[in-house]
């Protein structure tokens, strides 16, 4: 901890990498472990073109269970104190949550690496749309079916979105990895391009995650509790 404050003291840019941890604690449940299941089904049998496409009303389903926890969701003091790491550094944070939490909390620069929730778009001709709310999975005026407008395995990255996260990953001074468990690439490789670039890498997670072994410091706990904690030693 002293070897971050210490980091901290000298630096401008502190970058972000969050995952569905983070959004925990505003009563989102997380992909893997034992939140990670609805009504049996994986989040890789779901959140997948696959998946989409074998069932795509049992996908849209998915999504608006999701859609009707999110709406209901507010950010956390872990969202906030990112927030308000804006008064001493620039930062910026690039999350893998399609939440909108982030944005939420007005934080100035934002990537959504795997898109938002609440946006939607057509499977075939890629018209978008904005929040749908139907039971039956809706189509658009080109008969095509219409997704969530995210990220799923096996799809690529936005190329721009991508560019400026790797951008603010090579320039952090320090890059916190939060909630994540650091299994889905690239966001995953993010961190290695910080460290390469003389980043000080620091992991928060209630466990260990296989980033574990190749970053500066963990810090064991809560996001909320931890980011907390982190900024009021640094005000001392
Ligand atoms: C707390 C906490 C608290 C809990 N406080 N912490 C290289 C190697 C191997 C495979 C690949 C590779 N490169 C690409 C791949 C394939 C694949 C991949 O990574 N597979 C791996 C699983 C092996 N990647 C892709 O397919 C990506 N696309 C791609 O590479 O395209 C290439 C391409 C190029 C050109 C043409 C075509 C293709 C796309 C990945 C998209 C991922 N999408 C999802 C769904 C998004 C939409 C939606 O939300 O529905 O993204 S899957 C899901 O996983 C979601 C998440 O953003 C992502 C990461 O999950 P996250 O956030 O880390 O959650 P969990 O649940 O895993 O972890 C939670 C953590 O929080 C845990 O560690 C807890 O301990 C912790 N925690 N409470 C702090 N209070
Ligand atoms: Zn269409």
């Amino acid at each position: 901890m002293d070897r971050l404050i210490e980091r901290l003291k000298h630096a401008e840019n502190v970058t972000f990498l969050t995952g569905s941890g983070i959004s925990r604690e505003s009563g989102i449940p997380t992909f893997r472990g034992k939140d990670g299941l609805w009504k049996n089904y994986s989040p890789e049998e779901l959140a997948s073109p696959e998946g989409f496409m074998r069932d795509p009303q049992l996908v849209w389903d998915w999504y608006n269970w999701r859609r009707d926890i999110i709406r209901k969701a507010e950010p956390n003091r872990g969202h906030l104190t990112i927030k308000e790491f804006e008064k001493n550094f620039n930062v910026y944070v690039i999350t893998q949550n399609v939440d909108g939490l982030h944005e939420k909390t007005g934080v100035k620069n934002l990537v959504e690496l795997h898109g938002n929730i609440f946006r939607n778009r057509c499977s075939r001709c890629g018209k978008m749309f904005g929040d749908i709310q139907t039971k039956k999975i809706p189509t658009c005026e080109c008969g095509g079916l219409i997704r969530p407008d995210v990220v799923w395995f096996g799809e690529p990255l936005k190329e721009e979105d991508i560019s400026m996260a790797l951008e603010w990953s090579k320039n952090a001074d320090v890059f916190f990895l939060v909630g994540t468990s650091g299994i889905v690439y690239p966001a995953a490789s993010l961190p290695f391009f910080a460290k390469e670039n003389g980043g000080f890498v620091v992991e928060i997670n209630i466990e260990k995650t296989p980033l574990t072994p190749h970053i500066d410091l963990h810090l064991e706990g809560s996001a909320s509790e931890i980011l907390d904690m982190v900024l009021k030693r640094l005000d001392k």
